[in-house]
């Protein structure tokens, strides 16, 4: 039966009408009961050896186009919708977002799934079900307000299954329910993203926007996804997640090597379990607990076992946001670890005194990513700068202890969502041009080089560019309400609110453009500034630079002498599906982050592939982008990671002493607190933020503000240069097959897990 034929049984059955005659709204449901009968009917990769990605965050996106698409119908889907009066774009827009990651590391999860299934490789993801994910973001008064994100509806993607297990806590049980998503491999096999939950929820124990009660356990587990740094209360309710998501599965791998027939002390030779970053260590223990208490093994074996079983991932340096746990946190919450937290940390003692590696510090605090390094057989970084640097630094002294657990593996994006989909004209033009393969294997892209002096190519990557800006165009007006000039350059930073990110030097660029064209010195062309971000809601300084960005939206969108030549937009709820529309209509990808802070960002590569130029520091995965395309085709300014280091090794940045030399930076840095400013914001906002800048500037914006402006003055003027530009659009294109997930993925299996016998 085909797929007219099969759609048309579902909507007559569910709307006793032809499918031609259905509203966008019974399309939704009908082709989400059709992909989901189609996945059925594939086979669940399965294998000798399999990987468990355990992950606090799969930001997955939206399944519908993705699941067609992988499926090999998105055109006939969507010509059979196009018969109905809509379209899969029309319907896009019905189908909710879930909402189950902060950025970057929820985002990585997603690809790498998407990229296991497509290699064929036999794998699951682990995660939480959170009702309302993250929070949905509104602005009020020019101020982030947090809203709870209702994302699950009656008809979804997910599918309850009847794995039921129960989790024991030091003060509480609580029943856990196993869903499972589907991940559709491109050409290739079906994999399961498993996500517990508890029956025993509540959703309307959440009142005001995000608040309820931090205590209520059971009823509370999997409602929220914790932003990161949050207030002290819900540490203790991270902690419980944490656990719940561990534990339910660890008794899921151990389940299924018991239905495979595997001798348990046969562990690691069937399982590789990838831990994303530190948030899921507590398996390592958990695992240990099971095997001793349950299963007979000795406290050697067990630990032998699981270490070859475990291996994890690091995305951070800061150390603020490397999790150590008091104690007596895990004291109340896990008591049932606690011994083996205590022998785990004992036999490192034992054997080496040196403070920098204790598991259990003197003051108390469990180090979990010392857990992971001891108890693991594999560390890796995600991009060579960031491996780097965990190497010679922050980790050096694990790295000198066990140099052959370090590897590298910079991360990747999916083509599928971040090429295919998200930019369909650049496709058709590649297939066109370049033929198919490229869909297989990224490194193909490289044809496109053969066509650098090509008219015909280069102009029709500058009309896709100028389509994509149209549609941006009208959808941000359709939900921002904010008119943007289609013949203006795009200049974007998307990604979470975080000071080492730096859109507060975007900010103060911005200040200073416009102080320069009420100055009378205007910009050959205008210029169109796009933020999106969320800032976790306990992070002060981060939503008073959104304030900031908000009053400069209002400030110089409503200025008569200057919206001619700028406009400032920062959107609403940045999520994925926003992002598939803002990459491909970006001119100048902002990567601006204090060298040696961004492990590696994947922005950067989506940008890139949809033929933006990079605007950046020496910082993750930049330094990768900069030497696959050479120093014509990217900007590159700042300080360098080696400089940064030194200077806080030294502690010698005075961001004070910039701001009185230069006056280009004090006229900036003035204007947040000037007259013009408080006239529209808020005082208290906006003087923290002066404050912070002048006395602290812990990201050392300063620093690097003046050769920011002058680097942006450069690409703006370079962006004239039309025949240069498009050359360069053509060269990223050409050279970003590198960072196709498939590529890491395939990295990941050949070093960490060892897949294909
Ligand atoms: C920690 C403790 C308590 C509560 C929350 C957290 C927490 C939550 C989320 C800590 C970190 C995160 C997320 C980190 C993250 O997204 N890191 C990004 O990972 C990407 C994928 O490797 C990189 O590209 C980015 O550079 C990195 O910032």
């Amino acid at each position: 039966m085909d797929i007219k034929e099969r759609l048309s049984t579902i909507t007559n059955m569910l709307y006793k009408k032809p499918y031609s005659k259905c509203t966008a709204k019974e399309l939704w449901k009908a082709l989400l009961k059709l992909t989901q009968e189609l996945t059925a009917e594939k086979e669940v990769i399965d294998g000798y050896r399999k990987v468990y990605y355990i992950s606090a965050e799969f930001l997955i996106g939206k399944l519908l186009s993705n699941n067609l698409l992988n499926l090999g119908i998105y055109d006939e889907a969507d010509s059979l919708c196009k018969e109905a009066g809509t379209s899969l774009a029309e319907i896009e827009e019905i189908e909710p977002e879930p909402s189950l990651g902060n950025g970057g590391l929820g985002r990585l999860a997603a690809c790498f799934l998407d990229s296991i299934a497509t290699l064929g490789l036999p794998g699951a993801g682990i995660g939480l079900n959170y009702h309302f994910g993250l929070f949905h973001q509104v602005f009020k008064d020019l101020k982030q307000d947090a809203e709870k994100d209702v994302w699950i509806e009656k008809d979804s993607w997910l599918k309850k299954t009847d794995t039921e297990f129960e989790v024991v806590f030091g003060d509480r049980k609580i029943k856990s329910v196993m869903y499972d998503i589907d991940i559709i491999g491109y050409d290739g096999g079906v994999i399961k993203l498993h996500l517990f939950d508890t029956p025993e929820l509540d959703e309307k124990i959440v009142k005001r926007g995000i608040d309820f009660d931090k205590t209520a356990i059971e009823k509370n587990i999997t409602l929220f996804l914790y932003p990161d740094d949050s207030d002290d209360e819900g540490r203790l309710l991270r902690v419980y997640q944490q656990y719940f998501m561990v534990s339910n599965g660890a008794r899921l791998i151990l389940k299924e090597m018991k239905e495979k027939g595997y001798d348990l002390h046969e562990l690691d030779r069937h399982v590789a379990i990838q831990i994303n970053d530190t948030h899921p260590t507590m398996v390592i223990p958990e695992l240990i607990r099971i095997l001793t208490q349950e299963e007979e093994f000795t406290i050697d074996e067990a630990i032998r076992v699981v270490s070859r079983t475990v291996a994890y991932t690091n995305h951070t340096i800061l150390s603020e946001a490397l999790e150590k746990w008091p104690l007596e946190y895990l004291e109340k919450v896990v008591p049932q670890l606690i011994p083996i937290i205590k022998e785990l940390s004992n036999r490192v003692k034992a054997v080496n005194k040196d403070s920098k590696i204790q598991i259990i510090d003197e003051n108390k605090l469990v180090h979990m990513a010392h857990i992971d390094i001891h108890y693991g057989y594999s560390v890796n970084g995600v991009a060579a700068i960031h491996t780097d640097i965990l190497k010679e630094t922050e980790l050096n002294h694990f790295y000198k202890l066990y140099p052959q657990k370090f590897n590298n593996k910079t991360n990747g994006i999916t083509f599928r969502r971040w090429l295919l989909l998200c930019n369909r004209p650049l496709t058709a033009l590649l297939d066109k041009t370049i033929g198919i393969g490229y869909k297989k294997d990224a490194d193909k892209l490289e044809k496109l080089l053969e066509y650098k002096s090509d008219k015909k190519v280069l102009d029709a990557l500058e009309q896709i560019k100028k389509d994509k800006k149209a549609e941006l165009i009208s959808y941000i007006k359709e939900k921002e309400g904010v008119e943007l000039n289609p013949d203006s350059i795009f200049d974007i930073q998307i990604k979470r609110l975080h000071e080492y990110k730096r859109q507060q030097m975007n900010a103060l660029y911005i200040i200073h453009k416009y102080l320069e064209i009420k100055a009378g010195k205007k910009p050959i062309r205008p210029i169109t500034f796009i933020f999106g971000a969320k800032a976790a809601p306990a992070y002060v300084i981060a939503k008073d630079i959104i304030h900031l960005i908000l009053v400069l939206q209002e400030i110089v969108n409503n200025d008569p002498d200057v919206n001619k030549y700028m406009t400032v937009v920062m959107v609403t709820n940045y999520n994925v599906s926003y992002a598939e529309k803002l990459i491909p209509a970006c001119d100048i990808s902002e990567q601006i982050s204090l060298a040696s802070k961004e492990a590696s960002g994947t922005s950067n590569m989506k940008f890139m592939l949809n033929g933006a130029i990079t605007l950046g520091t020496d910082d993750g995965a930049n330094v990768e982008i900069h030497d696959l395309v050479g120093d014509d085709n990217i900007y590159i300014f700042g300080a360098k990671s080696d400089a940064v280091i030194e200077h806080y090794a030294k502690a010698d940045y005075v961001s004070k002493d910039i701001y009185k030399k230069s006056p280009v930076v004090k006229e900036a840095v003035d204007f947040i607190v000037g007259k013009q400013a408080l006239k529209i914001g808020h005082k208290e906002n906006l003087e923290r933020l002066y404050k912070e800048l002048l006395n602290k500037d812990w990201f050392m914006t300063l620093l690097d503000l003046e050769d920011y402006i002058k680097a942006k003055e450069r690409i703006f003027a370079d962006f004239e240069d039309r025949e240069k530009w498009k050359r360069m659009m053509l060269f990223n294109i050409a050279k970003a097959g590198f960072f196709s997930s498939d590529r890491t993925i395939a990295e990941y299996d050949r070093d960490i897990w060892k897949l294909v016998k």
